[in-house]
């Protein structure tokens, strides 16, 4: 199934690694895969190899790959109307503004493309509250956020990183930001005794970090913190929501609603770029016309396939299937005896294996993983993610639980 006509085009994995090499920036180093197809939970590289997809383009193909639904969608959208800009209106913002609201119980929606892009906005719009509500002075307005954190790489948000690799070489840097440790509400409460503070933006599940759960009580801790103090709770489940963690969104878990949250990757079901910032009309309404916008947030594409995302998610019941097929993972690899494994974590379908400090990296599993079949990516040295799409069922998940234990076996 070569996809390139002529034959002087390059065609193998290797020509075609060696051109991204030659032309593409190198700010990845990706494993030595070329994909080319994928269906399902499957990706297929160019000689026709298949693969397990246990990333999940880091969990925006929570519905897989080319779902049939959304192909559909975008096929028929796409030759209809694809971007109006919002200086008009569109016949589909609106409905999945709804959707949204109703789904996730908030007042308003405000939709932008990229993660990083909602986070910004989040930010915008916790500042705007700071000044017109709270009364904070002028410029003056404080954010927290937690150590190892990860919401994207604009110089707004790696402002706030405190990893090297994001942030050193990219000064100067935002003011504004304050940091504490994670899962940490002693010093939390601290950091919200500042009068300047306005919101603590947190992720519930640190991702980039390597699968960091808090403990319980955590969520509810914070929350309970930021209604005392006033400040507003900004939650980032651009990675978490969308059924990944086995409930619709994380914070679920503990019964929790931020005033802010953020939603991405998955909410264009792998195909576009979309995300969306919820919060209650006391927030949204202090942005007025012209002081906030995207060309392409909020387009028409986007939101079908943010509606049929959503739809797919409730009535496929893959949030259930999540929560099952997790605790069936971190059963399944608890029980394989290897030296290399110190733990299996996560909830549903996040988890993470933290490997032992060997000769072997997450890296080299990552590629024995690979060559078994099984497309997986480490984080931090010695931490790998499996993070496979939601739409995985009981005997794919037994076969891949299978794939990485012959795998640990092998090593
Ligand atoms: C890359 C990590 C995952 C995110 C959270 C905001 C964003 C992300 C919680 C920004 C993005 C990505 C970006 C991707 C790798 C990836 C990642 F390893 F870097 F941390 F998923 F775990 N908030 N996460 O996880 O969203 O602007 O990218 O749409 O290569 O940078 P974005």
């Amino acid at each position: 199934m070569p996809i390139l006509s002529k034959d002087t085009e390059p065609q193998s994995s290797e020509e075609l690694i060696s051109l991204e090499l030659a032309y593409g920036a190198h700010n990845y180093a990706p494993l030595p895969v070329v994909i080319s197809h994928g269906m399902g939970v499957h990706v297929w590289d160019m000689e026709g190899r298949q693969y397990y997809d246990f990333l999940s383009a880091y969990s925006a193909l929570n519905f897989g790959h080319c779902h049939p639904r959304l192909v559909s969608a975008m096929k028929d959208q796409i030759s209809r109307l694809t971007l109006t800009s919002r200086a008009f209106h569109n016949n589909l913002l609106g409905p999945c503004e709804e959707m949204l609201c109703n789904q996730f119980g908030f007042d308003k929606a405000l939709m932008m493309n990229s993660g990083a892009e909602a986070v910004e906005t989040a930010l915008k719009l916790a500042r705007k509250w700071a000044y017109l509500n709270k009364g904070i002075a002028d410029n003056k307005a404080m954010i927290t956020v937690v150590a190892n954190n990860f919401h994207g790489r604009t110089t707004g948000i790696i402002s706030f990183s405190t990893d090297k690799s994001s942030r050193e070489g990219f000064g100067p840097f935002m003011h504004g930001y304050y940091v504490v440790p994670y899962n940490d509400l002693s010093s939390l409460e601290e950091a919200f005794k500042n009068e300047h503070m306005c919101a603590f933006l947190l992720e519930p599940i640190q991702g980039e970090a390597g699968v960091i759960l808090p403990d319980e009580g955590y969520l509810r801790g914070v929350r309970e913190l930021c209604t005392k103090y006033n400040v507003l709770m900004i939650a980032d489940e651009i990675q978490t929501g969308m059924g990944r963690t086995g409930k619709l969104l994380c914070l679920n878990y503990e019964e929790v609603q931020a005033d802010i949250l953020i939603l991405g990757k998955a909410l264009g079901g792998g195909m576009l770029p979309v995300s969306a910032v919820l919060c209650n009309d006391a927030i949204m309404l202090n942005i007025k016309p012209g002081e906030h916008g995207s060309t392409f947030g909020g387009n028409p594409l986007a939101a079908r396939l943010c509606m049929e995302s959503l739809a797919i998610l409730n009535e496929e019941h893959l949030i259930d299937n999540s929560f099952e097929l997790g605790i069936e993972f971190r059963a399944r690899i608890n029980k394989i005896q290897s030296p290399m494994i110190k733990e299996v974590r996560g909830k549903g379908l996040f988890n993470a294996i933290r490997l032992h400090n060997t000769e072997l990296s997450g890296y080299d599993v990552c590629l024995a993983l690979m060559k078994n079949g099984l497309l997986a990516k480490q984080t931090h040295g010695n931490i790998i993610r499996f993070a496979p799409p939601l739409v995985i069922n009981g005997t794919q998940l037994d076969e891949c639980c299978g794939i990485i234990e012959k795998t640990f076996n092998e090593l």
